[in-house]
């Protein structure tokens, strides 16, 4: 662990090591020779591919991020007087405005103490850091700066009476179903008796409505998929043409999610230096960039129940295309 700042009001403290971090290379090496091949969706987000992300989040046919933001709004200030907590940790942090609405329903309530942000960028917890002092009197922030997959258990121990672990955005959905369920347990593991995760989770609806969400017609979409090939090639010294791949989105009617996926348009021959691996892709032939599950009511409560949690709130909008959702330990 390296500490990053430490002052009265902010410690930051960061888990992630150059040397060490072999992360994109591992799944590089074992995504490409796999017999379908298959790169985790975490390593879109370099700066550039979060830009995309979040031009991705103003599109009008990406509602996620926007209608978890209308039921955060409406409903903020009743989970946080249900829960009374103290504290909020956010896996996944970015900017913070989701936080923001809940920051200021604690504020509002008279019990917030403290702000806890994970994220794996070092910059967007400082930022974060330092702007919210700055806006909530009294509050501190302890940034962790990590992996959430790999480095959750380096949250730091609840400070006070009750604390929200919360992660937005649907993102859980992005791992398959097996792993989710280990990572939901991970998470249980943060929580004592008084304490609650609040989990983002987009719904199943109608797959057109989803497919549009996924494959917007400016192209945004797209460019943020062939993004994964460009962090490939300057961090991996690779050499794949991204204009050779075709961004391709479907909704996965069985398993209720959606596949991002990008084929090569003509036989590839790629070069990936910094692990020494050759890999040929077939004309037509695909990778796997993303799963994004949707979800159902009843298969949140399974999740929760194999993971040792309980579901004790669910807040969605008036279409029901996503849903808010509080846990507890279980009994
Ligand atoms: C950030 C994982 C929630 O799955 O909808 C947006 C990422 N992928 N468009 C999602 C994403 C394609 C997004 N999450």
């Amino acid at each position: 662990m390296r500490a990053l700042l430490d002052t009265d009001e902010i410690r930051i403290e960061s888990w992630l090591s150059e040397v060490e971090d072999r992360s994109l290379a591992n799944d590089v090496l074992d995504g490409l020779t796999k017999p379908f091949k298959e790169i985790p969706p975490k390593h879109f987000y370099d700066t550039r591919g979060s830009e995309l992300f979040d031009r991705i989040c103003a599109l009008p046919e990406y509602y996620p991020t926007r209608t978890e933001l209308s039921i955060l709004t409406a409903r903020a200030q009743e989970i946080v007087d249900e829960t009374g907590a103290t504290e909020l940790v956010e896996l996944g942090s970015g900017a913070a405005d989701k936080a923001r609405i809940l920051l200021d329903a604690m504020a509002a309530a008279g019990t917030l103490e403290r702000y806890v942000p994970f994220d794996v960028s070092e910059q967007v917890v400082r930022d974060a850091a330092k702007h919210l002092v700055a806006e909530y009197d009294g509050l501190h922030v302890h940034g962790v700066v990590g992996d959430f997959e790999r480095h959750l258990d380096r949250v730091p121990p609840t400070s006070g009476d009750a604390r929200i672990v919360a992660l937005f955005g649907g993102t859980v959905g992005n791992f398959p179903p097996g792993t989710r369920r280990r990572f939901l347990r991970k998470v249980r593991a943060l929580l004592g008796p008084d304490d609650r995760l609040l989990l983002g989770t987009d719904l199943v609806k109608d797959p057109a409505v989803i497919e549009a969400a996924y494959d917007d017609p400016e192209g945004v979409t797209a460019e943020f998929n062939r993004n994964v090939l460009h962090v490939i090639n300057r961090e991996l010294g690779a050499d794949f043409v991204p204009e050779a791949f075709e961004h391709i989105a479907f909704f996965d009617r069985q398993r209720e999610w959606v596949e991002m996926r990008l084929r090569a348009q003509r036989p590839c021959s790629v070069m990936i230096e910094a692990i020494g691996l050759r890999v040929e892709f077939a004309a037509g032939e695909e990778l796997r960039t993303e799963i994004s599950a949707k979800f159902t009511r009843g298969r949140v409560a399974a999740d929760y129940r194999a993971a040792g949690l309980q579901l004790e709130g669910w807040y969605t909008d008036p279409d029901e295309l996503f849903a808010l959702s509080l846990a507890s330990r279980a009994a």
